[in-house]
């Protein structure tokens, strides 16, 4: 029976290591990167010893499928999304403290010797069987080098390792109607040598770990996921891989395999602790390796079987280490009602947000906490962004930070003034602010960050409230004594805001500690127990925004950038039309396509589409009717020379007899454009072949 934590010594706060086949996006961060972040400040702000590490994932077949069509080389992708995505991380306020990467030396040394160790004690089982092979590719297909079927949930576009759909671990030859990714061909099956993690064999393990020791304090949907691997029979899972990128197999018959990247990765985030250690001083093995650490994994909900099966059976098989207290997985984010897709270019890229919102970190970390898919997936909208800056950041939070400080200044100067006896009002109100760090802890610590957020607002709108109901803008002209302790009890709310509020919004965190010229590093808990955060004859400073109102211009801006990325999707989709049956070559030379110019142009009344034309087609000047209303203005393709299909059968359009056909085709954004000879020099009735 796992036993629980309940003071523990320290934390290791591992995060997802993201793949550097892309940058990060608004999903990875809703699903881990914010929540994890705010739980690791939370815990450094109550004194807590943390490690909370990450790293890029730079091995899988994810990497190797980029670099192909990128057209460069594995190590070039890696380099280069390494490089952004740590960067935006950094900008965006996510304070991992170690950062690696699994191309480092570190983590070679560290998976190869994990893999050494088990397989010695002989805990692999050592297979030759047949593996889904592209003959055309020359390449045995696993991961992501093929998509098939589902077994178990029968999503179409499953991958050979796994399903993103039901999260299901498969074996490619699991897969129903497998098709390679390579060339798209069927593949057939070749023997080849692997070693496989026999998960069957810890099934007690699990079953007791998990099923007995965390059915009270895994999330449900993380738990069911769990229960129903376990329960559906666990399986071997072939750790090693036919493949060219990725971790050397370190053992005899290894030449040519590298290391699964489920095998590695998560190994990943001990090799980051033994990097981190190593810089820092510390020893690296009691965050792994004490079980009076509490190790948290914070993942989406696809990567639920690696960290809560598989890594902890190569953790166990190996002994010595720890197993993850919790794994509170959040389901994904969707935006504006649809799949986030990196292929589809679909998101909202942190690094782009970034450069198009300036210094608004916080407004973005506040939206997608708030919106974080913790038991559901959920929508990222740019709306409810406004909405989010505009009716809670600026009209709650910044509105009373700017009267409390402003007035502050106005009629003290900036100098905290001393209160006389405090009312029953301020004494309820002061005694509210001090539960807050215990009311927002307590959602903390069952990784309600949704309702976390909520609660530190309404600690803002406690503030909003006692100065509408107190209102010393009125009270100064006839006592001024009193306002002294309104301003007092005031001040004593923003203190707590600036404190309470750094794990979720620490740049305005920053802004307010040094408006309230903070200097002590005020902790979490002393919000509750401090006699007086904010003490008086202490000076602050001048007012400055917290947060600025965001314009539905700029909302719109973000609209119509997906709008475009939609179209173009919807194009590149019907690009690919297939094509159409094959023709002789005799029945090409049947068609008669000239150059032509176009002498008129006018509307076809009644119609939207329709532009009634003259065009001199070198043989004679003739009418055509053609569909190109929506992309064109009459006036504006007066001269245009265009390819006409001059011997098309005239046909009547609206009562109009139409002699022809003008060639067009579509551009990625859906516009219509002209097959065009515009080249100088091409004369009317130039034929076409
Ligand atoms: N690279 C992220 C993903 O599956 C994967 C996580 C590894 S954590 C060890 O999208
Ligand atoms: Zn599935």
């Amino acid at each position: 029976m796992a036993e629980k934590n309940l003071t523990p010594a320290r934390y290791t706060i591992t995060a997802a290591l993201p793949y550097t086949n892309g940058p990060i996006h608004i999903g990875h961060l809703a699903g881990v990167y914010v929540p994890a972040d705010i739980y690791a400040r939370y815990l450094r702000l109550t004194g807590k010893e943390v490690a909370f590490v990450c790293g890029s994932d730079e091995h899988g077949v994810a990497i190797s499928m980029k670099a192909k069509k990128e057209g460069v080389t594995p190590k070039e992708i890696i380099d280069k999304y390494h490089a952004i995505i740590k960067k935006s991380f950094q900008d965006f306020g996510i304070t991992f403290d170690n950062y690696s990467r699994t191309s480092a030396e570190v983590h070679h040394e560290t998976a190869s010797d994990f893999f050494k160790k088990l397989y010695e004690q002989g805990d692999f089982i050592e297979e030759t069987t047949a593996q889904l092979y592209d003959e055309e590719a020359k390449q045995f297909l696993a991961d992501r080098f093929v998509i098939g079927t589902c077994p178990k949930c029968g999503h179409e576009e499953a991958y050979g390792d796994q399903c993103e759909n039901c999260g299901s671990s498969l074996n490619a030859t699991d897969l129903i109607n497998p098709k390679s990714t390579i060339t798209g061909s069927t593949p057939t099956t070749k023997e080849t040598k692997h070693w496989f993690l026999p998960l069957d064999r810890y099934e007690g393990f699990l079953r007791d770990w998990i099923l007995e020791g965390h059915k009270n304090d895994w999330k449900p949907n993380v738990y069911g996921q769990c229960k129903s691997w376990i329960d559906g029979g666990l399986e071997p899972r072939a750790v090693t891989r036919d493949l060219d990128w990725g971790i050397p197999v370190p053992v005899e018959g290894g030449e040519g395999k590298v290391l699964y990247v489920w095998f590695d990765a998560p190994i990943g985030y001990i090799s980051s602790t033994k990097e981190w250690a190593k810089r820092e001083g510390k020893d690296w093995e009691p965050y792994w390796k004490d079980k009076d650490t509490k190790l948290v994994h914070f993942i989406g909900k696809d990567n639920i079987v690696f960290h809560c099966i598989i890594f902890p059976a190569i953790l166990k098989s190996h002994g010595g280490y720890i197993l993850p207290e919790n794994v509170p997985a959040n389901e994904f984010l969707n935006l504006e009602g649809n799949k986030l897709s990196t292929s589809k270019n679909w998101a909202v890229w942190l690094h782009e947000y970034l450069e198009e919102f300036p210094d608004m970190q916080d407004v973005l970390r506040y939206t997608l906490t708030a919106n974080t898919p913790e038991t559901k997936d959920n929508d990222f909208t740019w709306k409810d962004f406004q909405a989010r800056n505009n009716n809670e950041l600026v009209a709650i939070l910044g509105n009373f930070i700017n009267r409390v400080v402003v007035l502050t200044n106005k009629y003290y100067d900036g100098v905290i003034p001393a209160p006389s006896d405090f009312t029953e009002v301020d004494q309820e109100t002061l005694d509210a602010l001090k539960k807050y760090p215990e009311v927002i802890s307590n959602s903390l610590e069952r990784y309600r960050f949704r309702e976390a957020a909520q609660e530190l607002m309404n600690l803002a709108r406690l503030g909003n409230k006692y100065l509408a109901d107190e209102e010393p803008w009125k009270v100064i002209k006839q006592d001024e004594e009193r306002v002294q302790t309104i301003m007092y009890v005031a001040l004593q709310i923003a203190t707590g805001l600036a404190v309470l509020s750094e794990p979720f919004v620490p740049f305005t965190s920053n802004k307010l500690k040094s408006i309230l010229a903070l200097s002590t590093d005020l902790g979490w808990n002393d919000v509750s127990q401090k006699e007086s955060l904010l003490p008086a004859v202490h000076k602050i400073n001048q007012s400055q925004l917290l947060f600025r109102k965001i314009e539905d211009s700029e909302i719109q801006k973000q609209l119509d950038k997906l709008e475009a990325t939609k179209k173009a999707n919807e194009n590149e989709k019907k690009a690919v039309t297939p094509q159409k049956e094959t023709i002789t070559f005799d029945d090409f030379t049947k068609l008669d396509m000239r150059v032509g110019t176009i002498l008129e142009a006018e509307k076809m009344p009644k119609t939207k589409k329709l532009l009634v034309l003259k065009v001199d087609t070198g043989i004679d000047t003739r009418t055509i009717v053609s569909g190109i209303a929506e992309s064109f203005k009459p006036e504006e393709i007066i001269g245009k020379k265009v390819t006409v299909l001059v011997n098309l059968a005239p046909r009547p359009l609206r009562g109009v007899e139409s002699q022809g056909m003008i060639l067009m085709t579509e551009s990625k954004e859906g516009k219509l454009v002209f097959v065009n000879p515009d080249e100088e020099g091409v004369g009317n009735g130039e034929g076409i072949s």
